[in-house]
């Protein structure tokens, strides 16, 4: 029976999907909904969280983000014992050659020794893409052991001046440039797929235990500072939980088509390859949301119903 056991555990955490996440944590609202998933996700065997720079954030920024982590993690989601939370870098690249170093690029190279082409380790990025291209120029064979799910870009046509990418313009070329197998969700896609207005949030978080309500008082702040037109009761406009496009991928949650990979011109505009160049790229094309948001809110409820939390309190 024991050894039954056993096997049963066995079984069940090979099957889980290895996974690092790297979140701008502190700019946003996004992250924390993404943090929260990934936590809770039983599906996910979670090998670390690092911290990313945001230019929203006070320096220096990889440590600031670091702490909003710690904060999401220990505080919010009363997690005693999680994975580890490891620090990213401050800046963006001076160049296409030189690393930036920081704990986040040691440890992603450390743990992905773990990992193979036909085993990959899934590296989440919701943020500047600085450390994994840190990580890739410091030891390029990791391209050969990580898959890389970014968020990011406008749309196909042209790539564009979105956050994350303007954030760290140098590093997503370097990236593109590699040989690391690719999947990128966009911000068009996320605006048709992901777009919450106040009410759709209210009725999904408000009032679902501290964490739903930290959610939800975290989205209403954002809103009324970010979205709502000042001086106007004009809520028509939805705001996206981005950063769960890249989650949703990795739980089958997505369509998805495989295209030329292109290369990203200073400007943030793509250079688009001919069509059947070797190089690919993953193009997420429709979340399910309605999938999606099921299951977070019942991974939201489950989790709360088990641990005890403290009251959110602002
Ligand atoms: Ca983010």
């Amino acid at each position: 029976m024991l050894r039954l056991l056993f096997l049963l555990c066995f079984t069940l955490s090979a099957q889980r999907i290895p996974v690092v996440l790297s979140t701008d944590v502190g700019n946003e609202v996004d992250d924390q909904w993404a943090i929260v998933y990934l936590l809770l996700q039983p599906k996910f065997d979670v090998k670390g969280v690092m911290s990313a720079h945001a230019p929203s954030l006070a320096p220096p920024q990889g440590r600031v983000s670091l702490q909003i982590l710690r904060d999401v993690v220990e505080h919010r989601m009363a997690m005693h014992s999680h994975p580890p939370l490891v620090e990213g870098g401050h800046v963006p690249l001076a160049d296409t050659k030189t690393p930036i170093a920081s704990p986040a690029v040691d440890f992603l190279i450390e743990v992905s020794r773990g990992y193979s082409e036909s085993n990959r380790l899934q590296v989440l990025n919701i943020g500047a893409i600085t450390d994994v291209a840190s990580a890739i120029l410091k030891d390029p064979t990791i391209t050969r052991r990580i898959r890389v799910l970014n968020m990011g870009f406008n749309n196909w046509q042209q790539g564009g001046n979105e956050f994350n990418i303007a954030n760290d313009p140098r590093a997503m070329q370097v990236v593109l440039d590699s040989d690391v197998p690719l999947v990128t969700g966009t911000g068009d896609v996320c605006r048709r797929d992901l777009a919450l207005s106040l009410d759709q949030a209210r009725a999904m978080v408000a009032g679902r235990g501290p964490i739903g309500d930290w959610l939800w008082t975290e989205f209403a702040a954002w809103y009324y500072r970010h979205v709502k037109p000042l001086r106007k009761d004009d809520f028509s406009k939805p705001w996206m939980i981005w950063d769960n496009i890249v989650l949703a991928h990795l739980l089958g949650m997505t369509e998805a088509e495989e295209r030329s990979r292109p290369r990203l011109g200073d400007d943030m505009i793509f250079q688009h390859a001919p069509a059947g160049a070797a190089r690919k790229i993953t193009w997420i094309t429709r979340v399910d949301s309605k999938a999606l948001w099921a299951d977070f809110l019942g991974l939201l409820d489950r989790y709360q119903a088990t641990h005890a939390i403290r009251p959110f309190e602002r």
